[in-house]
């Protein structure tokens, strides 16, 4: 039995699975940098090891360094989290190695989903549909042809080792197959020392749809539904949403019975994530199997009514899992707002900085999982997630009217921030109906974009913080007209005219 818990990991993921570690009575160690030395995992895990300088591959990506923590502080089993070492097969290799338990699924299924073309080689296997396109690897330009042939344009090339986009290329024209190739390759060799590719149908308009596995050592598969994930911006999900709002039961249940099948095929054990594409005519294609937690799992939890840590934890500690399929349900809607240190008006480039100033939101239907708190610093050195906004309603109309209201009272002051980007996004005409591509922050962009009097940009809230004292001690504004304008502190001429500027 698990009785302590090293966390690979840092930030919001690894408060979280501290949190359900808690509620199970197993005790906690946290692993931290330089940087994080006063990050709020820390703070919150029973111990803390220092485990290397800021640089992720010198201190979350060091399994050495990890692992000599787990035996200093006698951990006996290690969550990964998500990112870092969680879909490295060399962490869990070396877990099994040192008699740890490793909270995920075997090295060698995360070896078979990493390589792409292997997947789809057991996806394909297994009765599962994949995009149509070529059985293994290219071998030439000649084949690349052949296959482009037989596939029609437009393609995509794609590493057998990539994900995320990287080592992607999409050809519309044959005179693009030769630099395609190449480009392809190059980006794959250097990104994951492998240059390895595949050939693919393009899907010109996808929605992404993910379902959520969960699978013990006893031959039980769950599928606990989907998630949509179709709002992103160059391979970064911005906003996922569970139900979809496209699939119909009987669409839900095939592509919930090919997860399962999927997981199957690789003797899948723990948590995991199928990826599909889905088309303009819902038809649905194995993309990838991510194996491990996700970010945006939270929306699962709230819609199906499970702790997937807490199942993580059961699943590992070689229990079989309590849960039946008949008994599972969605409830309601759920809707993850993810909010980035990022500067929307630079490129979205991260933005660290001090938290000089937080809200978060509260209320009913609310949960905020987040790792910064007034005067942390956020470090330059990691993913720029600090925080997500997890909303559940009735439906989905009740679900977003109450993510637009969270949004609003969510105030951050110091660390730019994409607050107001999701507010947008919440307003969009194409989100609203439901009936969105992974293209809706591009085909949106001038009115995402647009400049307004609205903006969340830390020194705003600085200002306004500052008004708001001035107004208490010089101006003695009674507690009405400080009300006023905390509520409408996004709105200037609002502010203006109670000044009376
Ligand atoms: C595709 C595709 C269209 N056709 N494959 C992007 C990440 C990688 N996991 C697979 N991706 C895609 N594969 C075919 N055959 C379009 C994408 C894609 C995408 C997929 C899911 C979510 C967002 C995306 C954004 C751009 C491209």
């Amino acid at each position: 039995m698990i009785k302590k818990v090293l966390v690979a990991n840092r930030g919001e993921i690894a408060v979280r699975i501290i949190r359900s570690c808690r509620e199970m009575e197993i005790r906690t160690v946290a692993v931290y940098s330089d940087a994080d030395r006063k990050a709020l995992h820390v703070l919150y895990a029973d111990e803390a090891y220092h485990i290397g300088p800021s640089p992720s591959v010198e201190s979350y990506l060091n399994i050495e360094n990890i692992i000599r923590a787990a035996r200093l502080s006698g951990a006996d089993a290690i969550h990964p989290g998500y990112g870092f070492l969680s879909e490295n097969p060399e962490f869990p290799a070396r877990c099994r190695q040192e008699g740890i338990i490793f909270i995920g699924p075997s090295p060698e299924a995360i070896s078979m989903m990493g390589d792409k073309i292997t997947a789809r080689q057991m996806m394909i296997k297994a009765g599962v549909p994949v995009v149509p396109g070529t059985e293994g690897k290219i071998a030439s330009e000649e084949q690349a042809l052949k296959a482009i042939h037989e596939i029609g344009l437009p393609v995509m090339i794609k590493a057998s080792a990539g994900g995320g986009g990287k080592g992607m290329r999409l050809v519309t024209n044959e005179k693009d197959i030769k630099p395609g190739l190449r480009s392809a390759r190059s980006e794959a060799l250097s990104a994951f020392g492998e240059d390895a590719v595949f050939i693919e149908k393009y899907i010109s308009s996808p929605r992404h749809i993910e379902f959520q596995i969960l699978a013990d050592g006893h031959g039980n598969v769950l599928q606990l539904f989907e998630r949509e994930c179709s709002v992103q911006r160059r391979h970064q999900k911005i906003i996922e949403e569970t139900p979809s709002p496209i699939l119909s039961q009987e669409r839900r249940q095939q592509m919930g019975d090919a997860a399962i099948a999927a997981a199957r095929a690789v003797n899948y054990q723990g948590a995991g994530t199928v990826e599909f594409i889905v088309d303009k005519d819902l038809n649905y294609y194995f993309l990838e199997m991510n194996t491990r937690l996700q970010v945006e799992h939270p929306i699962t939890e709230r819609v199906v009514g499970v702790d997937l840590v807490k199942e993580q934890i059961n699943i590992a500690n070689g229990h079989p899992l309590q849960l039946k399929q008949e008994e599972l349900k969605q409830h309601g809607h759920a809707i993850e707002c993810r909010v980035y240190a990022e500067d929307p008006e630079n490129n979205f480039m991260p933005a660290p900085g001090v938290v000089k100033h937080i809200d978060i939101p509260y209320g009913v239907g609310v949960r905020v999982d987040g790792s910064i708190y007034e005067g942390f610093e956020v470090p330059l050195y990691y993913d720029p997630l600090i925080a997500k906004l997890i909303v559940w309603g009735k439906d989905r109309q009740d679900a977003i009217e109450r993510s637009k209201r969270a949004l609003k009272e969510f105030k951050i002051a110091g660390v730019k921030n994409n607050l107001s980007f999701l507010e947008r996004i919440l307003q969009l005409d194409d989100f609203l109906s439901g009936n969105y591509t992974t293209h809706l922050i591009e085909e949106n962009w001038d009115f995402l974009m647009q400049e307004d009097n609205c903006a969340d940009h830390c020194e705003d809230i600085v200002i306004i913080t500052a008004f708001m004292e001035y107004l208490h001690k010089i101006k003695k504004a009674s507690p009405r007209e400080m009300t006023a304008i905390k509520n409408n502190w996004k709105d200037y001429s609002r502010i203006r005219s109670v000044l009376k500027l």
